[in-house]
This record gives C-alpha cells, sequence and structure tokens, in this order.
C-alpha cells in the first residue's frame, strides 16, 4: 500500500483548540489544562484512506502574537492548513479570515484550506453563527467543519475531508514527480533544521549578552576593588 506523507498545519488564534484538536486526533485525549504552544510542535499520525496511507505530518502552530512572524515557515510546503476559530468568541473569525488572506497570498498555490469552528460543545454560549461561517468558507472553497476536541466531535472527520480532497497519487507523474517530492522533502528538512538552528542561535545569543554583564559586573567590582586597595582605601568586601 503507497504511503504519503501530507505535511499539514494549524493557525488561528491562542486558545482557540488547535493543540487540543491535534491531541484529540493523535492521541484521542483531551486536557483542560493544556498550556499554550511555545512557537509550534510537531506531531504525526497515520491513516488509511481508500487504497493509500496518509502520514499526517502536522505543525501544530502558536497562535500568541509574538510567534506570528514564525508561521511562514509552517504553511511553506503544506498540502493542507486548518484553520481554527472559537465559535464562542466572534474576534477569533475575523483571525481566522486575516490567516485566509495571508494564505492566499504567501501560502502554496493549491493548499487546501480548511476551516473548524471547535468548542461546538459550548452551544449556548455561541457568538458565530454556523451558517455564516459555512456560508464563508464554501465562498473560498475551503472545508467546514465544527469540531469539539472536548467532545471528539468532527475531529476525525475533519482529517478524512482533507485525505479526499488532496489530489490523488495517480495525477502525479510516476518518476519525475518522485525525484522532485524527494527533492522537496530534502529541502523541507533542511529548512526546519535551518529553524531550530536559528532559534538555538538566538537562544545562544541571548545566553552570550548575560554573560558579559555577568562578566562586566565581576570585572568592575574587581577594578574598583584594585582601585581602591592600590590608592589606599578600603579593601574590598
Ligand atoms: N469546551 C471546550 N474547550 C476546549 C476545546 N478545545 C480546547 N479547549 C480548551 O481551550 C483552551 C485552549 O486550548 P489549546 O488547545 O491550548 O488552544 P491553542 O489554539 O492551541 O492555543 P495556542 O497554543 O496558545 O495557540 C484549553 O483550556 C482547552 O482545554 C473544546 O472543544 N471545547
Ligand atoms: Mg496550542
Amino acid at each position: 500500500m503507497a504511503l504519503r506523507e501530507l505535511k499539514v498545519c494549524l493557525l488561528g488564534d491562542t486558545g482557540v483548540g488547535k493543540s487540543s484538536i491535534v491531541w484529540r486526533f493523535v492521541e484521542d485525549s483531551f486536557d483542560p489544562n493544556i498550556n499554550p504552544t511555545i512557537g509550534a510542535s510537531f506531531m504525526t499520525k497515520t491513516v488509511q484512506y481508500q487504497n493509500e496511507l496518509h502520514k499526517f505530518l502536522i505543525w501544530d502552530t502558536a497562535g500568541q502574537e509574538r510567534f506570528r512572524a514564525l508561521a511562514p515557515m509552517y504553511y511553506r510546503g503544506s498540502a493542507a492548513a486548518i484553520i481554527v476559530y472559537d465559535i464562542t468568541k466572534e474576534e477569533t473569525f475575523s483571525t481566522l479570515k486575516n490567516w485566509v488572506k495571508e494564505l492566499r497570498q504567501h501560502g502554496p498555490p493549491n493548499i487546501v484550506v480548511a476551516i473548524a469552528g471547535n468548542k461546538c460543545d459550548l452551544n449556548d454560549v455561541r457568538e458565530v453563527i454556523e451558517k455564516d461561517a459555512k456560508d464563508y468558507a464554501d465562498s473560498i472553497h475551503a472545508i467546514f467543519v465544527e469540531t469539539s476536541a472536548k467532545n471528539a466531535i468532527n475531529i476525525n472527520e475533519l482529517f478524512i475531508e482533507i485525505s479526499r480532497r488532496i489530489p490523488s497519487t495517480d495525477a502525479n507523474p510516476p518518476s519525475s514527480g518522485r525525484s522532485l517530492n524527494l527533492i522537496l522533502r530534502i529541502f523541507d528538512i533542511l529548512h526546519e533544521n535551518h529553524i531550530v538552528l536559528s532559534v538555538w542561535r538566538t537562544e545562544a545569543t541571548r545566553a552570550r549578552g548575560h554573560i558579559r554583564k555577568i562578566y562586566a559586573f565581576l570585572y568592575n567590582r574587581v577594578r574598583v576593588g584594585w582601585y581602591v586597595s592600590t590608592k589606599g582605601g578600603e579593601s574590598p568586601k
């Protein structure tokens, strides 16, 4: 059975439930005290779809504003993007529309877009009407589902729909297509390692800054001590 790797990223405001959706899909569990994602996290899950195995390589991005600039690294090369909003928070639906615009301008041209209105278990405090969201999704030819990571509603269905929308391998040319895919994959791996390296470099620079400050502090203490003792003042304590 053919195995296909499908890179999928999750985008959307902080707190809408992106990580919870991924946890429900991959681990079939839910944590009401889950922490906000820092940077991004990566998980995989393989499922059978018709006569193929689909290995989802899932990049779960951080919704906090300070991580926004990292998003292009995750949607670049993605076969699909799941943009999540919280049905109980109108403003998260506006953020979703901004993500759609950004994907249209800078995302891969054939990316499959899926819209997930999460927390549908909280229907009594709903702020976004389902039909409005569905109409919007239809107008941009996106998949649309309301989900609940908490109650496991429509989570598997969301990924099955993505599998269904992604063009089948029959459409791919056999050998040249495969080598192009291999080159793109190598590029992706190098690119991902480069991200890790640059994060590491930023941390190292930060650490160097601290070391420099400690050094300057100690140096000043020693210098003042030396000055005081050689000029006849009190010895440094
Ligand atoms: N009631 C309900 N709560 C949910 C659901 N999904 C997530 N939550 C809760 O919403 C909060 C935020 O969930 P996360 O999965 O961390 O949200 P996120 O989008 O990954 O947030 P960032 O990582 O900051 O971008 C947590 O308290 C979750 O338990 C859901 O379907 N229903
Ligand atoms: Mg998260």
